[in-house]
């Protein structure tokens, strides 16, 4: 029988495990990266493998996200970074030189090899054909150290692309269209490999697009094929030789089939507060806008920067509107600087900041207060911004400079004829600012500042969990609402004591307090808790207090994997309306936790506050209720390889 192309790269990695939906597999893993924000723990957390170099073909370690150095913290961690890529074998992308996934994918991305990320936007590179899954730290470490990946087998969706893209829509209006149709957890337990016709007219920096915002999908990653596109991007890095084929068999199956239309979409725009709040932009044209920003590693391409310059020459920002742009990586920032582009965007106004995360992190750039801020990015979770009421729209390049023009949202289509960008024949090659592991380890020191402190450690699982409801939430809720970012939060990444203090807070300013009181409890959710980022902080932070098992409708995939990883039990209930019997200060206890998870029993709940009993269940394999009974993925691995 044929095979689609991730039953392909899945086999070819195939470490343990059968290829069927819903099987556990191990795959092996060929590439990794970290960035900053979520790299110091993954190192620390490798460091305690005691593992000299690491196994994989090739680990690169960023810094994009930390990069506002407002005291000693942010520094400290990248000089941390530094000195441990050098003695461990791993390549260091200095600051400045890009955001991860975009130099990524210039850089280092292979069609049909394997790439695990700490950071949910790795699936960028399954537009050049890789398959690349955003995962936590922990997961990284374990690679880094020769561990397979472990991940249940997912559906594969065929998104089947016919036609072209209309003038002035975009490869950002496709994906925002698929995640109206599907919502931000119409993903979860799926792949989604793009195919069809249509995929021919789209670039490899069009297809990253569409694959980076994959992510909000809740997908495992997403994949376009290796073809003539991708052939064609990787001569323009100078790395042809990496290219090879890959396509799916004309008689592959796929568990599901979307149909898109390219020539059918129009400017779409994802209105407050969900990557998923889609309408088209002409919905609401006119609305009034304070800030546009263009860059983060969805919307920073060349190809994106050159639209964004071509639609600005000879124009003025709005007198009312902020613009800012951060380009992807160096690559960009020198080629649009050589060309003359930057110009065109200095000269209408543009406020041109570094190459880097920044305001997308909440790094800066922060919205006024109740403002509206137009962006090319790809995520707009309440208060991420930095400003708790801002308004976030997530839009194309093209539809976010046509509404910092005009300063009020504004339809692309108005600017007229469309703009055509000279095809490149090569883009600016130069990695000085990729820093090469050393020859001779022995001699690196590693340079740890007083911010890095030690991982905290946790007890294997008793056999009784007890204690109180902390803290009950409604859907959907993010990784920026457990663990939130920004420039006060950030720079504590390395720091688990430091950074718990800040867990929930836009939530509820008292949770941590409660926490500490009550020495730990439950925490209850709604459908796709812990959508979103992949930082494992928020695992470890609610770990260090105390947290002991989540209680939810449903979980996001990356979240429930740090869960698991860091000895925190993700429950969900059997009959989802039992979500009403539990509040928060209840009492709970699950009695003979341990051998029920063991045995694969019944789970039950006494809410001894209602005197009710309530049913509950996982997904857990039994490799993960091992994980948990021992404390975590940290005390595992330290058990199996004795
Ligand atoms: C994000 O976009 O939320 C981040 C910041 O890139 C995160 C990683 C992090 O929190 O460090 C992600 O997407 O995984
Ligand atoms: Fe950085 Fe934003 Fe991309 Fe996350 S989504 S990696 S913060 S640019």
């Amino acid at each position: 029988m044929g095979r689609n192309i991730v039953q392909k790269i899945f086999s070819s990695h195939l470490v343990s495990g059968k290829l069927k939906v819903g099987e556990e597999i191990a795959i092996s893993v060929d590439q990794t990266l970290t960035q900053d924000a979520t790299g110091t723990m993954a190192y620390l957390q490798f460091e305690a493998m005691g593992i000299p170099r690491v196994k994989t073909k090739l680990s690169v370690s960023y810094v994009d996200h930390n990069t506002l150095q407002t005291g000693f913290e942010n520094f400290d961690d990248h000089l941390f970074l530094q000195s441990f890529a050098k003695k461990y074998g791993i390549y260091f992308s200095k600051p400045g030189n890009g955001i991860c996934h975009q130099v990524h994918l210039e850089r280092f991305s292979v069609p049909g090899e394997t790439l695990l990320g700490s950071d949910s936007h790795t699936p960028t590179c399954g537009g050049l054909g890789m398959m690349a899954i955003g995962v936590g730290g922990l997961d990284v470490a374990i690679a880094m150290a020769g561990g397979p990946f472990y991940v249940t087998v997912p559906k594969v969706v065929l998104v089947k692309l016919s036609g072209a893209l209309k003038p002035w829509v975009t490869a950002k209006d496709v994906i925002l269209e698929l995640l109206m149709r599907l919502t931000v957890k119409g993903g979860v337990g799926k792949i989604f490999e793009y195919g069809g016709e249509g995929i021919k007219t789209l670039t490899v920096t069009e297809r990253a697009t569409i694959t980076n915002m994959g992510a909000e999908l809740g997908a495992l990653t997403s994949i376009f094929p290796s073809d003539a596109q991708t052939k064609k991007y990787l001569k323009m890095q100078g790395r042809e030789n990496v290219w090879k084929p890959l396509k799916t068999d004309p008689s592959a199956k796929y568990d599901e089939v979307v149909e898109i239309d390219l020539s059918t979409v129009e400017p779409m725009i994802a209105r407050p507060h969900s990557p998923d709040n889609v309408c088209k932009v002409s919905e609401v044209k006119g609305i009034k806008v304070h800030q546009v920003c263009i860059g983060s590693c969805t919307n920073s391409s060349y190809h994106d920067l050159m639209v964004v310059a071509a639609m600005l020459k000879g124009r003025k920002v709005h007198p009312d509107v902020s613009l800012t742009i951060s380009p992807g990586s160096k690559q960009v920032l020198e080629m649009v600087t050589k060309n003359g582009a930057l110009e065109d965007m200095i000269a209408a106004g543009a406020r041109i900041i570094e190459v880097a995360c920044g305001p997308c992190i909440g790094m800066g750039q922060a919205p006024p207060s109740g403002g509206v801020s137009v962006r090319a990015f790809n995520r707009n979770f309440e208060g991420r911004s930095g400003t708790a009421d801002a308004q976030v729209y997530l839009s194309s390049p093209e539809t976010a400079v046509a509404t910092a023009i005009k300063g009020v949202i504004t339809d692309p289509r108005e600017f007229g004829e469309p703009i055509v960008i000279k095809e490149l024949k090569k883009f600016v090659i130069d990695d000085s600012m990729i820093i090469p592991p050393s020859e001779k380890p022995e001699d690196v020191t590693i340079l740890r500042g007083p911010n890095i402190k030690p991982l905290p450690k946790k007890e294997p699982m008793p056999d009784v969990l007890k204690g109180e409801v902390l803290l009950k939430v409604g859907d959907n809720i993010t990784t920026d609402h457990i663990m939130p970012a920004g420039t006060k939060i950030l720079p504590l990444r390395s720091n688990i004591p430091a950074i718990s203090e800040f867990v929930f807070e836009k939530v509820d300013k008292e949770f941590v307090k409660r926490a500490k009181e009550k020495g730990g409890g439950f925490l209850i959710g709604g459908v796709n808790y812990g959508q979103g980022s992949s930082r494992e902080h928020a695992a470890l932070a609610p770990m260090y207090l105390g947290v002991k098992s989540v209680i939810a409708k449903s979980f996001a995939r990356i979240h429930r994997a740090n869960l698991v990883n860091f000895g925190i039990l993700p429950l969900t209930f059997e009959n989802e309306n039992d979500y009403n019997l539990l509040d928060q200060g209840d009492t709970i206890e699950m009695p003979d936790i341990r051998n029920r998870l063991k045995s694969g029993g019944k789970i039950t709940i006494k809410n001894i506050a209602k005197s009710k009993e309530i049913k509950v269940t996982h997904t857990l394999t039994s490799r993960e209720v091992d994980i948990l009974c021992v404390g975590g993925l940290l005390n595992y691995q330290a058990k199996s390889s004795k």
